[in-house]
């Protein structure tokens, strides 16, 4: 594969944007080289700015469930858009995929729409605060919920229970009340809710955990994690902003049959344009402003174009539901493959896999949390990525992330996928 419009691209983006990029997962540092710019996307296809056609495994980060440039998608953006594009003033189309949404989505009885993921998870943490009047917040190392201070937190030593700041510009004061849980261990959780009585407000993790590769659940932990909040006045938010309508319509809630106090979205509800969400029964949204204490708001909340982009994705997941079996069977056929492809040239590895959330990890033990996830050979799935990338594969540039498939990947394309993934598996 030839990347030389990329990489001049790539010179000149890095003299006026820090790091060439706009977020610092595209910037390949994960796995070295330098990032792929692309020209435009059709269904399961990118295509790059030297004209490479690529099958694409990141779908955007999770957005692009149906393929990209999905016509009915495009359709309605471009018919709002000729109407005008943001007022920050009510329009009816808000109140149309709220209703849509909430009748995807167990135990919500309301939504509020934000423009990215992050805000969503640090609006519902804020709300999860001013309703039980508490400060601490339970998280788990590995998971990811945007970018806001709360949860820019490692591990602290051993010997604490409380955080320290990941990020330079994260105070201690913040560190202090995010604490860190290990993913699958509701020890861990249940020693944190001891030692810190009555001080936590929440609990958040991701349900199917996408940002230290693909590790769902282990059986009984959701349940598990339900019972020690209803136990100690903990809210429970499930962070859907990658398993959102992903994973089913209703979700990881439908899907685990586990229901969270607050529920936050990304990705698939804006259709691939700029939308976040958080939802929750009555009694928990009425504490928003307007009605309620807890301050939240933004300029294009609600958007319309965004609103129109998000409704015509959630329109076609609700009505075909199909796509789910599809993305599921299609997932599991890749799994097959791959494993099949790297068993043949005795290639360590491990693949997780739930839904249509995949990922592959170069070690032989089972990857069920950050430290396991870390265990995972980085030199192999670089040279991993970059093999299957020159194979007109792209995947996401690092094994901390989750492939997300779209259903306009067809079987073809999935035995190029495994047929790619028998050639690198000599190299690795
Ligand atoms: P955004 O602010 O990026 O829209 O959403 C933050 C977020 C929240 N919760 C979960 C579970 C997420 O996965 C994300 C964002 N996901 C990353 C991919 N791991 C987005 C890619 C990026 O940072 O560019």
């Amino acid at each position: 594969m030839i990347y030389q419009r990329s990489s001049a691209l790539f010179k000149e983006a890095q003299q006026v944007i820090p790091g060439g990029v706009n977020s610092p997962v595209r910037a390949f540092k994960a796995v070295g080289g330098e990032p792929v710019f692309v020209e435009k996307a059709e269904g399961a296809y990118l295509y790059d700015a030297d004209g490479n056609k690529l099958i694409d495994y990141i779908a955007s980060w999770g957005p692009m469930i149906l393929g990209h440039a999905f016509q009915p998608v495009i359709e309605a953006v471009v018919a709002k858009a000729e109407k005008g594009t943001s007022f920050g003033m009510p329009t009816e189309i808000e109140t149309e995929i709220a209703a849509l949404a909430i009748s995807m989505v167990p135990g919500i009885d309301k939504i509020r729409f934000v423009n990215s993921g992050t805000e969503a998870c640090m609006s519902a943490v804020r709300l999860a605060r001013g309703f039980t009047k508490k400060d601490k917040i339970i998280k788990f190392a590995g998971c990811y919920h945007g970018h806001s201070d709360s949860f820019l937190i490692e591990a602290g030593s051993g010997a604490v229970t409380f955080g320290v700041p990941n990020s330079p510009g994260v105070t201690q004061g913040t560190a202090r009340d995010t604490l860190l849980a290990t993913y699958n261990d509701l020890n861990s959780v249940s020693e944190l809710i001891s030692e810190n009585k009555d001080e936590i407000a929440c609990v958040i993790l991701e349900p199917v955990a996408g940002n230290m590769g693909c590790i769902p659940p282990a059986n009984g932990f959701l349940e598990g994690l339900r019972k020690l909040c209803d136990a100690n006045g903990i809210l429970l938010v499930f962070d859907e902003v990658m398993t959102g309508f992903r994973l089913a319509p209703g979700g990881a809630q439908e899907l685990f049959g586990v229901r969270a106090d607050i529920v936050t979205f990304g990705k698939v509800i804006g259709g691939g344009l700029p939308v976040g969400a958080f939802a929750a029964r009555n009694e928990i949204m009425n504490f928003l402003a307007p009605v309620g204490p807890v301050y939240q708001a933004g300029t294009l909340s609600g958007n319309p174009l965004a609103m129109a982009a998000g409704l015509a994705m959630l329109k076609n997941l609700k009505e075909s539901k199909e796509v789910y079996r599809s993305l599921e069977e299609k997932t599991k056929y890749l799994h097959t493959g791959l494993t099949t492809a790297l068993n043949e040239h005795n290639v360590v590895h491990t693949i997780n896999r739930l839904g249509s959330m995949i990922s592959v990890h170069f070690t032989q033990n089972e990857v069920v949390d950050f430290t396991t996830s870390a265990e995972g050979n980085n030199e192999v799935f670089r040279k991993f990525f970059h093999g299957m990338l020159n194979q007109g594969i792209y995947l996401p540039p690092s094994a901390f992330e989750s492939w997300f498939l779209n259903d306009a990947l067809s079987y073809e394309d999935l035995d190029r996928t495994i047929d790619a993934c028998r050639i690198i598996a000599k190299t690795l």
